[in-house]
């Protein structure tokens, strides 16, 4: 049992992170560089003691737009002409918006990126009390063998060698994290895509999401500055890759169910895909129809948190 489980003996299940650095408790101070908010600057138990969703996405206007939609979504009023504040606006490295108990923060791209996010909004949760917190990562992919549109949730991230494990360096050492994801999560996100019958818009899929480090070679294009494959070495990585269970590629999931797993919080990844990597490796559907596609899990995940705070 961890340091922090043992002070937390009876509520141990609700507890928000578990495996929490244990010099946490004597830092008098504690900023968070990225976001410009501090454990000693900001009153975060007033500002943020009442989260219980966290919702991250690579774009700060796609998290606004998300923020904005589960204002309307719960029918939460801001006076006409007012938009939500950008809760970081102190610094253009991340945005951050609240809409009651939900917070709404961009990652950027890619895991170190996502990571260092996650490492100040856990920490600053921590600090605020919070207790029973979901974490959403609502983001863009390329399918394989999915139609483009797709809205696929992550079963399990894996890295370009299809292993199920976030890797990092530390002290000279490789520390390995388990990435499977919520199965009974994805159960009930299923469920509530059926009977919101979102499959007569689109369609809803589960399986394996490799995360690669890289947008071009990392992830078998053709199209990239460097590369010394064929396509149809490309075309066969990727058949073999959806035959052993991947339907997508993105660059966040390994970190997002890495750190999750480890702290032992409730997480669920959903992407939508931008195109078919068998069929092209060029993103060029219309602009339109990426900010239609991009708010399909708006929808899912919304209705989601939606009945989540409505039977609290
Ligand atoms: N993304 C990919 N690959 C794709 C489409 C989208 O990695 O083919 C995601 C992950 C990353 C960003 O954050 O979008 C790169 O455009």
């Amino acid at each position: 049992m961890g340091h922090y489980d043992a002070l937390n003996n009876n509520s141990v299940k609700k507890y928000a992170f578990h495996n929490l650095n244990k010099h946490l408790h004597s830092f008098e101070e504690d900023f968070f560089y990225h976001l410009y908010l501090g454990k000693n600057q900001n009153d975060l138990k007033a500002m943020f003691g009442d989260v219980k969703f966290v919702c991250m996405g690579g774009t700060s206007k796609r998290m606004q737009k998300f923020a904005h939609y589960m204002k309307d979504l719960l029918g939460y009023r801001i006076p006409t002409g007012l938009t939500l504040n950008d809760i970081t606006k102190l610094t253009d490295r991340y945005s951050m918006y609240k809409v009651g108990p939900i917070l709404f923060a961009n990652h950027g791209i890619g895991c170190p990126s996502l990571s260092i996010l996650l490492n100040e909004i856990m920490k600053l949760l921590h600090y605020a009390g919070c207790e029973d917190l979901t974490f959403f990562r609502i983001g863009t992919c390329g399918g394989i063998g999915v139609e483009p549109g797709t809205v696929i949730f992550t079963e399990e991230a894996v890295d370009g060698l299809l292993r199920p494990e976030y890797r990092q360096y530390v002290l000279g050492k490789e520390k390995i994290r388990e990435t499977q994801c919520d199965r009974e999560l994805i159960k009930e996100l299923l469920e509530i895509s059926q009977e919101m019958k979102v499959g007569q818009k689109f369609n809803v899929v589960t399986g394996k999401t490799m995360c690669a480090h890289d947008f071009y070679e990392g992830q078998s294009r053709i199209d990239g500055v460097f590369c010394d494959y064929t396509q149809e070495e490309k075309l066969e990585f990727l058949k073999q890759c959806n035959e052993k269970g991947v339907v997508n590629m993105e660059m966040e999931s390994l970190c997002f169910a890495g750190m999750l797993n480890f702290a032992k919080t409730r997480f669920g990844i959903v992407c939508v895909a931008l195109l078919n990597r068998l069929e092209n490796d060029q993103i060029t559907v219309s602009n339109d129809m990426i900010m239609e596609f991009q708010e399909r899990p708006f929808e899912i995940i919304g209705e989601y948190i939606r009945r989540r705070i409505v039977e609290n």
